[in-house]
């Protein structure tokens, strides 16, 4: 993943300082601090509502978001949703391994029901997962892509996609996790390339997301919706008078 954003970026030619990754909490989440961007290493769950308020405050920065399957799915699947309809110009990355994996190994919102190697479920969680890209669809998401970290040169150019599409861009990046899931090595035999060109029919691209198994990589969905771009937010006085408001 690190390398797919590091080509990406340099790519777009788009200097570190004009750039902000913001992350939740998790193994991946920590991709932040492996990079020279600006950024915050921020809370469980709450990437999407830090990077919301950073580009209310600096519409000029292009942000981008990553985290874990749990960080965006579990606690953070409320911020999730709402960031997908909401429409803010941001690129969202979950790194998705299908388990809990800075806390050793718990399901995830995508673990599969019957996965059984969680000491927390055994004999598996009974729980169907949720599909990403299709809640991120029916979210509302303009932008909803599928890629491998096996394949960061692939990644690389979705990012570049994702990241120039104005509004919410949705990137689900399958990111085995040899540690917990060392089935996930597999992988790379099993990913392969979605065989049509993405869609604007949200019809067709939740009827692509639900006929394949989840192994399938592209961009599956893009469409111009109206872009969230919250008010100038005034100037510096305006806050300092604001602030004024609460002093005793
Ligand atoms: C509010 C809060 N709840 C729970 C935790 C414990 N916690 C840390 S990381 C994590 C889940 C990690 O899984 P995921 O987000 O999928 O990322 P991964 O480590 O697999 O990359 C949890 C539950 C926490 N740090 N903060």
């Amino acid at each position: 993943m690190l390398n797919a954003i590091t080509k990406a970026l340099a790519f777009l030619e788009l200097p570190r300082e004009d750039v902000a990754l913001i992350t939740g909490i998790g193994c991946s989440s920590r991709i932040a601090a492996y990079t020279s961007l600006y950024g915050f290493h921020g809370v469980h769950g709450r990437a999407l509502a830090m990077a919301a308020g950073l580009k209310a405050a600096r519409p000029d920065l292009t942000v981008l978001v990553a985290g874990g399957d749990g960080d965006g799915l579990s606690i953070g699947g409320n911020h999730f949703i709402h960031a997908c309809r909401r429409n803010m110009d941001m690129t969202y990355i979950i790194m998705d391994n299908e388990v809990y994996g800075m806390t050793k190994g718990q399901a995830s919102p995508t673990t599969a029901a019957d996965w059984a190697d969680s000491k927390l479920t055994p004999g598996g969680s009974g729980i169907r997962p949720f599909q990403p890209a299709g809640l991120a669809l029916t979210a509302g998401a303009s932008f909803v892509a599928r890629g491998f970290t096996g394949d960061p040169n692939g990644l690389a150019r979705m990012l570049v996609e994702a990241i120039e599409h104005p509004g919410f861009s949705f990137v689900q990046a399958l990111s085995p996790c040899p540690t917990f899931r060392p089935e996930q090595m597999q992988w790379k035999r099993q990913v392969r390339g979605f065989e049509e060109e993405s869609t604007d029919d949200p019809i067709d691209a939740a009827q692509r997301i639900q006929a394949d198994d989840g192994m399938s990589t592209g961009v599956i969905f893009r469409r111009e919706y109206p872009v969230f771009r919250p008010g100038s937010g005034g100037s510096r006085d305006d806050v300092q008078s604001f602030e004024s408001g609460f002093t005793i």
